[in-house]
C-alpha cells in the first residue's frame, strides 16, 4: 500500500474539492442509479466528516452518497489507473462510470481499485462514492451492543462503546493515480546501526513474479550510495551500507531520500537511519534510553470533523513542540498518512494504533468475527506505515473491556471471568499477529484501569490509562497519588517492562478557577498534571507520560460530557491552551 506519488513514471491527481452528496436513508441509490449522479444534491466538502457541515446531519450515520466527476488525462493511455480513498468510515463502495469496482469494511485506513478498463478518455468520468458508519456490535470499535451500551452513566446517543463522536464520511483524500504495466508494488526498508555507519536493508516487491535488473540508491544532499537490485519472481533485495550514518531521532529527525528504481517504474520515499530495542524499563533509541512524553490526541476539529485538515495538524505539531513534547500515540486509530509523514520530519515518536477502541470481550459471540476485522486493520495499518521512522510502537487495542471492571483496588481485575480469558486468547492472538507482520518494533495493547493484568502478558512494553484522582477518589490528589505509586510499583514488580502511562486526564473547563482547586478546573488539571508528571520522574521504568488529550474533542452526547465535548484537553478544541498546558512546558520543555 505505497503512498500514491507523482514522478515521471508515475501519476497522480488529487480529487479533494466540493463533491456532490446525499443522504439514502432507504438505500435506494444502487438500483436507482446514482453511480451514474445524484437526484437531488447538495455540497460536501472531501475530505470531511458530514457530520458538522450540516446541521441536519449532525447524527446521521446511515448510507449516503458522493459523486463528482472527471477528466482522465489522456497522457496516462498505457498505465494502469487506481482510484484510491485514504479513508472512508466506516464502510466505502467505489463505483467509476457507473460499475461498482470495490467496496471496504474499515475507516482509517486506505484502499484503492484498479479502474484501467473503465476509464472514458477525452470525456467526463463518473466517480461515485458510498459510505456508511451505522454503529454494530460487530464492528470494530463496535456500537449498538446487545444489551445496551457498555458506557454505564456515560452512554447516551449515539450508542458508541467509546468515547468519541463517530465522525462518517470520507475522511481523507480521494485520488487517481497511475503506475507501469509492471509496477514496485511494495518496500520495506528496515534499518540498523553497525559501529558508526548505517545499514539500510530494501526489499522490493514488483506486482508481477518477474524478473529483472533495478536498483535502490540513498541520497543524502550531494553524497549518493547505490546498491543492484536482481528481481526473481518479482522480489529482489538490498543492503545499503551508510559511513558515519546521520541518525534519525526525535531530537535530530534526519531523513534520506531513498529511490528504487526498476527498468519501467520507479518509486521514492524518505528513510530514517535508527534503532528500536525494549531493555529493562527502558526503551531505547538508537541505543540510548527515550522517554516517550506528550499526549493521546483525536483527528477532530470543528466542521472538519475526522477530515484531513492540514493547517490545524501544522498548527498541532507547533503547539506540541511547545510544550516540549516529543511522542503521542494516534488513538484510537490510525491517523493520515500526511500526518506520519509529519512525524518522520518532525521527530515525533508515534504509537500506531488500530481502530480496536473498548473490544467488549463480555459480548463473546461476536469475538471471532471481530477478530478477524482487528487482523485485517493490524495488516493494513503495518502495510501503510511500517517505513516510518517515527512509528517505534503498534498498539493493537485500547482498553479492551472485561465484562467487570475493578476499579476500586485497580493493579487487576478478575481473571477468571470467562470474558477474561476469551479477551486474552483474542489480544495475545493479534498481538502475535503483528509480531509476524514486523519484527522490528515493540507491540502493545493499552490497558483499562481495573482489567485483567494478564492482559499485558504479550506486551513488549506496557501501556497504562489510569484515572486516579478523577474516575477513582476524584478530587483526592493526596490519595490518588499513593494508589497511583502503589500500583506503578506493582505492575513494575510484576513484569520488569517499561511503562508508559498512555492516558491520564482531568476533564477541565477553560475559564474556571477554583481556590481550593476542585475538579473541572483549570487550577486542578494543573496540579493533577503536575502530580502525575512527579510520581513519573521518581522512576526509571516509566518510558513515557502521555496526558489525555491533547485538546477537547466532540464525544458523544452524555451527562458526563459538557457541551458535547471531553474537556480533558491541554489545549481548547479551537487550541487556546489552559494552566496545564504550562505545567508540562516545565517538566518537558527545559530539556
Ligand atoms: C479512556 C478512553 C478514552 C476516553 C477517556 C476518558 O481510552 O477514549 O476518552 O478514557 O474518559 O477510558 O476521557
Amino acid at each position: 500500500m505505497l503512498y500514491p506519488i507523482q514522478n515521471d513514471k508515475r501519476n497522480k491527481l488529487d480529487l479533494s474539492g466540493i463533491w456532490d452528496f446525499q443522504t439514502d436513508p432507504d438505500e435506494e441509490g444502487e438500483s436507482n442509479g446514482w453511480a451514474n449522479g445524484l437526484k437531488a444534491p447538495r455540497p460536501m466538502a472531501v475530505p470531511g466528516s458530514w457530520n458538522e457541515q450540516y446541521e441536519d446531519l449532525f447524527g446521521y450515520l446511515d448510507l449516503a452518497w458522493y459523486a463528482r466527476d472527471t477528466y482522465v488525462p489522456s497522457s496516462w493511455k498505457g498505465q494502469r489507473v487506481f482510484i484510491r480513498v485514504g479513508s472512508a468510515n466506516y464502510h466505502g463502495a467505489v463505483y467509476f462510470n457507473g460499475v461498482k469496482i470495490g467496496e471496504h469494511d474499515s475507516g482509517h485506513l486506505p484502499f484503492a481499485f484498479e479502474v484501467t478498463g473503465q476509464v472514458k478518455w477525452d470525456e467526463e468520468n463518473k466517480v461515485a462514492i458510498s459510505v456508511e458508519n451505522v454503529l454494530k456490535p460487530t464492528r470494530v470499535p463496535s456500537g449498538n451492543m446487545p444489551g445496551g451500551s457498555s458506557m454505564g452513566m456515560f452512554a447516551s446517543s449515539p450508542a458508541t462503546t467509546f468515547d468519541f463522536y463517530p465522525f462518517a464520511g470520507i475522511h481523507r483524500p480521494v485520488v487517481l493515480y497511475t503506475v507501469p504495466q509492471t509496477y514496485i508494488e511494495d518496500i520495506t526498508v528496515v534499518t540498523g546501526i553497525n559501529g558508526p555507519d548505517g545499514v539500510v536493508k530494501v526489499t522490493a516487491r514488483l506486482n508481477a513474479p518477474a524478473a529483472g535488473q533495478g536498483s535502490a540508491t540513498l541520497k543524502d544532499g550531494a553524497t549518493s550510495i547505490r546498491a543492484d537490485l536482481v528481481f526473481k519472481a518479482g522480489m529482489a533485495e538490498a543492503t545499503l551500507v551508510v559511513p558515519q550514518a546521520h541518525l534519525w531521532s526525535d531530537a535530530d529527525p534526519h531523513l534520506y531520500d531513498l529511490t528504487v528504481q526498476t527498468e519501467e517504474d520507479h518509486y521514492s520515499l524518505k528513510v530514517g537511519i535508527r534503532t528500536l530495542a525494549v531493555e529493562g524499563g527502558h526503551i531505547l533509541l538508537n541505543g540510548k534510553p527515550v522517554k516517550l512524553n506528550g499526549f493521546g490526541r483525536h483527528e477532530d476539529f470543528i466542521a472538519s470533523g475526522k477530515g484531513l485538515n492540514l493547517p490545524l495538524l501544522v498548527k498541532d505539531y507547533q503547539l506540541m513542540h511547545w510544550t516540549g513534547a516529543n511522542s503521542y500515540r494516534t488513538s484510537h486509530y490510525p491517523y493520515s498518512e500526511e500526518e506520519m509523514q509529519m512525524a518522520d520530519r518532525e521527530g515525533m515518536l508515534i504509537i500506531d494504533e488500530i481502530p480496536a477502541v473498548s473490544l467488549q470481550m463480555g459480548d463473546e459471540a461476536n469475538i471471532p468475527v471481530r477478530l478477524n476485522v482487528c487482523l485485517q486493520q493490524i495488516e493494513e495499518m503495518i502495510a501503510r506505515d511500517k517505513n516510518h521512522p517515527a512509528v517505534v510502537m503498534w498498539s493493537v487495542a485500547n482498553e479492551p473491556m472485561p465484562k467487570n471492571l475493578n476499579l476500586a483496588g485497580a493493579a487487576g481485575g478478575s481473571e477468571d471471568d470467562p470474558s477474561a480469558k476469551a479477551g486474552k486468547a483474542m489480544l495475545d492472538a493479534m498481538i502475535a499477529h503483528a509480531k509476524t507482520l514486523d519484527a522490528t518494533r515493540p507491540v502493545t495493547i493499552v490497558t483499562v484501569m481495573g482489567g485483567p493484568q494478564s492482559w499485558m502478558e504479550q506486551c513488549d512494553v506496557i501501556c497504562m490509562n489510569r484515572y486516579w484522582g478523577w474516575y477513582v477518589l476524584g478530587g483526592q490528589l493526596d490519595l490518588a497519588r499513593s494508589n497511583l505509586e502503589r500500583e506503578l510499583d506493582q505492575v513494575w514488580s510484576q513484569w520488569h517492562k517499561p511503562i508508559i502511562m498512555t492516558e491520564f486526564g482531568a476533564d477541565t473547563i477553560p475559564g474556571y478557577h477554583g481556590q481550593p482547586n476542585v475538579m473541572w478546573t483549570e487550577d486542578f488539571q494543573a496540579d493533577y498534571i503536575r502530580m502525575h508528571l512527579e510520581v513519573a520522574a521518581a522512576r526509571d521504568f516509566i518510558a513515557g507520560m502521555q496526558v489525555w488529550n491533547f485538546a477537547d474533542f466532540a464525544a458523544v452526547q452524555s451527562i458526563a460530557r459538557v457541551g458535547g465535548l471531553n474537556h480533558k484537553g491541554i489545549f481548547t478544541r479551537i487550541r487556546t491552551p489552559k494552566m496545564a498546558a504550562h505545567v508540562l512546558r516545565e517538566f518537558w520543555a527545559k530539556s
